[in-house]
């Protein structure tokens, strides 16, 4: 893929790339540049219809949850082969897309992409029912069991920020669970995904199984929301987008699993070791610059150590390398684009106004490509925006605190509950803290550390299910209780 001839892209339907049915492209760019970097097809309503068609189609009627299950697995392994073969070109194509550094995409998002795919095959051989005694009959009369089966067409809508990995995260349970798909990725970063999807058709899946309708949230993501053959919805991005496709998978009670925002606090404790908690927190909410849901952007610190945390911090952010997302040694890409850029540096303006200073940092941008510096914020109260709301953007407040009653009513009074940390060297506190706070992670001593084997997902406002490890299998079956008569 070069920088100065545009890629272009198809769709995915039923096994074949497909131009859209009204034609129409989106442009997309490399924030790390702001040159024009691919067009991929504008999908409207019309390919939704036949998206959803071959995915019902393939269903009903194709292999895929029919085969064994073993067979299943192998081609599962054989996608997980080929994400490692081409996990290179797929980081390349991330980066250069969605502005993640690509260390990050290689060497993370990838071995857990290929980690995942090989877990969830693991369980295709175990999605196992229970058999259930009545307990109002006598036990020779009847035999009741148990089966799970897969929930159907499945539309998955996924945003920018490490779009391999979301797209990951999403197709390998519902694969395993034998669900078939259509993937709608975001706008603003389609092209890994649409590489994926092809890696999963050489694998082997089956046609109409895999289909990928690129283009517009309004114009490709509603009308797959609210579609009447799909059986359940699988969204990851904002809580406003979420609410809508609450509303538009009412129309036919799809089931519906969601991963939204999140206000993760972060907490250090006078007694945690300074050395490790201070490059804790600023990878926690540095990591992909900010544009993660798991960001780390309330920092609490306990009152005897503020002062020499801050310290240490101010000295550390003008260290952190920014740059293109591509080039080795950069911990800070670029921001998605202009456009949100524009939003992360309104909402530093806006706690600036409303009283805060700068610690370190400062939200100043560099030309071309969409660059932001990372911003350290003191003199923030809880009930700023800066506090409240997500910013998706290298921005964190630092804020202190005095005891460990007070700091976990403060953790909690969010509309999120996604994550948390906790930096401490008394485990009875590191304890207290994973039981009291509201999140659906918690990491003591760390920070997002991610595994296959582990659910991951929000609390209150955050979402709805699971991603990875067996909980997320839950979201692509359902149970069908046989009841039997002896007689
Ligand atoms: O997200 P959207 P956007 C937050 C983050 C960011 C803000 C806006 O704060 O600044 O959201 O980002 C599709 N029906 N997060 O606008 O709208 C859309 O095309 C169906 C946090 O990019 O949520 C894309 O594929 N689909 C989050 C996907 O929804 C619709 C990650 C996500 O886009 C739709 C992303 C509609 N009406 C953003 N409208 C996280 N926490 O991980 C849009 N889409």
């Amino acid at each position: 893929m070069s920088e100065t001839s545009p890629s272009r892209h198809q769709l995915l339907i039923d096994g074949k790339w497909v131009d859209p049915v009204e034609g129409g492209t989106v442009d997309v760019f490399n924030p790390s540049t702001g040159e024009k970097l691919a067009e991929i097809a504008a999908g409207g309503p019309h390919d939704v219809e036949l998206a959803v068609q071959a995915a019902r189609r393939a269903f009903d009627d194709g292999p895929w949850r029919r085969m064994p299950a073993e067979a299943r697995a192998r081609i599962l392994h054989r996608f997980a082969d080929l994400i490692e073969a081409n996990a290179d070109e797929i980081a390349l194509i991330d980066t250069q897309d969605c502005g993640k550094p690509y260390a990050f995409i290689r060497d993370i998002d990838l071995p857990n992409m290929a980690d995942l795919v090989r877990y969830m095959a693991g369980w295709t051989t175990k999605l196992e029912g229970r058999t259930i005694p009545l307990s109002r009959q006598n036990p020779g009369d009847f035999f009741s069991y148990t089966r799970r089966q897969p929930v159907g067409v499945v539309a998955q809508i996924i945003p920018w920020n490490g779009a391999a990995l979301a797209a990951i995260w999403k197709l390998a349970p519902a694969l395993a669970a034998g669900c078939t798909v259509v993937l709608k990725p975001a706008e603003l970063a389609s092209l890994a995904p649409l590489r994926l999807a092809e890696l999963a058709v050489e694998a082997g899946v089956p046609d109409g199984v895999v289909n990928v309708i690129t283009g517009t949230g309004a114009a490709a993501g509603a009308p797959l929301a609210g579609h009447p053959q799909v059986d359940k919805v699988a969204f990851t991005g904002s809580v406003e987008t979420g609410k809508r496709i609450v509303v538009a998978a009412a129309s036919n009670l799809s089931k519906l699993t969601l991963e939204l925002g999140g206000k993760s606090p972060n907490v250090i404790y006078d007694d945690a070791d300074l050395d490790i908690a201070v490059d804790g927190v600023l990878g926690a909410v540095l990591y992909a610059q900010g544009e993660a849901c798991t960001a780390g952007s309330r920092l609490y610190v306990q009152r005897k150590v503020y002062d020499e945390v801050q310290t240490r911090i101010a000295a550390k952010v003008p260290q952190i390398k920014i740059g293109p997302s591509a080039e080795r040694g950069v911990l800070v890409g670029p921001m998605i684009s202009d456009q949100h850029r524009t939003k992360v540096k309104t909402f530093v303006e806006g706690a600036l106004s409303d009283g805060a200073q700068i610690i370190a940092g400062g939200a100043q941008t560099r030309e071309p490509g969409y660059y932001l510096e990372p911003t350290v914020l003191g003199g923030v109260d809880d009930d700023m925006t800066i506090a409240r709301e997500e910013i998706f953007g290298p921005v964190v407040s630092l804020m202190p605190f005095d005891d460990e009653a007070e700091v976990l009513r403060r953790a909690n009074d969010t509309t999120f509950g996604l994550a948390a940390g906790v930096w401490t060297s008394n485990v009875g506190r590191a304890h207290r803290f994973a039981e009291s706070v509201n999140a659906g992670a918690v990491w003591v001593n760390c920070y997002n550390v991610f595994d296959a084997a582990l659910p991951f997902g929000g609390f209150k406002q955050s979402g709805w299910g699971k991603e990875m490890g067996g909980e997320a299998l839950d979201g692509y079956l359902q149970s069908k209780a046989v009841t039997i008569s002896l007689a």
